[in-house]
């Protein structure tokens, strides 16, 4: 079949979200446009990640520019092409990053409903090093962007409009949920363009694989200390579980999404609330998971019921294949 060789009828991410919103009579395209500058910045991070390691080798970086200015680190650069993408798209009224201390309230005229918490580039001690890389983001939307305040992302994750990341790999990533299922799609460098290559993604309901910084077992607690365990030495006549780490966030949640399995980043006993972030970590990819048909606790309670009290807000987080979180949750409820 010839003809198969090359898909002509191209379904971009513009294409679908606009699909997407037709289906309700209330849009106004607003989403569409915040949207498209999202993806402006992850092209844009795409590229500059892409050139990173060139740039060093031909000894780019720590010179200065014309401006006399030295070359941005790319968590920098990345953080400041999302904030001006983001305020530059009009459609946004408060921005927090994890890179910005402070949330930022857009100014008046530049105004709109949405509120966007995001990490413009994690995974910062693979950057060096080129391993895979991400952006992530979760969307809320306020009643009136008028009066919006710290408030209005001080929400549980279950109340976001959307939710995605962007991964810098072997190809470039977008996973995109707007609460009706999960999907993901593929940059093609030739056409600038991000095309629909993983429609409705499912997570398999139990994985072979878990996913945690086995370096902290030393302080972990009685449940994560037995569940690891379990996927090492089972008991119930199953395989031991494969162990994968990367150690970007983006990347470990990326192949348990497709694959199955579990991602855990415990709290310990020197890090009781463990080291993700609740807003712009733990949200998203919780927001993901359960979209996918799979799970996120806590180690207390469903991941997306948490009430963040403070915008750099952390909490462990155990999340992926629905049997698998099931075994984790088992293990904390015979703890109490
Ligand atoms: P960062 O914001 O400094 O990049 O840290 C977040 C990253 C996540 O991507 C990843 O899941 C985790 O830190 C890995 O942490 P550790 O090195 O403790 O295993
Ligand atoms: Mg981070």
């Amino acid at each position: 079949h010839a003809g198969d060789a090359m898909r002509t009828d191209l379904m971009t991410i513009t294409r679908y979200v606009l699909n997407e919103q037709s289906k309700r009579p209330e849009s106004r395209g607003d989403f569409t446009i915040l949207l498209s500058h999202i993806v402006l910045g992850c092209k844009f991070v795409c590229s500059a990640v892409n050139k990173a390691g060139l740039a060093k080798l031909i000894g780019l970086a720590g010179e200065t520019n014309i401006q006399g200015e030295e070359q941005k680190k790319l968590d920098v650069l990345s953080n400041e092409v999302f904030v001006k993408a983001l305020t530059s798209s009009g459609r946004t009224c408060i921005l927090v990053s994890e890179e910005d201390e402070e949330a930022t309230f857009i100014e008046p005229s530049l105004r709109g409903k949405y509120c966007v918490v995001f990490d413009p580039l994690d995974g910062s001690s693979n950057i060096d090093c080129g391993v895979s890389i991400g952006t992530i983001f979760g969307i809320y939307m306020v009643k009136d962007f008028e009066t919006a305040t710290l408030e209005d992302v001080l929400q549980p994750g279950k109340n976001m409009v959307a939710a995605g990341y962007c991964m810098y790999g072997s190809s470039c990533t977008l996973v995109l949920s707007t609460g009706s299922g999960v999907n993901g799609f593929t940059l093609d460098p030739s056409l600038g363009e991000y095309i629909l290559t993983h429609p409705d993604i499912k997570i398999p309901n139990k994985g072979k694989i878990y996913s945690v910084n086995e370096g902290n077992a030393k302080n972990w607690d009685g449940p994560t200390t037995k569940y690891v365990e379990k996927c090492k030495f089972p008991t119930d006549g199953s395989s031991p579980k494969s162990l994968r780490y990367i150690g970007s966030m983006v990347a470990d949640v990326h192949r348990t999404l497709l694959y199955g399995g579990i991602f855990l980043y415990p709290g310990d006993k020197k890090s009781p609330n463990g080291k993700l972030r609740v807003l712009y970590e733990v949200f998203p990819m919780s927001f993901l998971m359960e979209q996918a048909g799979g799970q996120a606790f806590t180690g207390k309670q469903r991941a997306l019921d948490l009430i963040p009290t403070k915008i750099h807000e952390r909490s462990p987080v155990f999340l992926g294949s629905y049997d698998d979180v099931e075994d984790i949750k088992a293990l904390y409820a015979a703890q109490e």
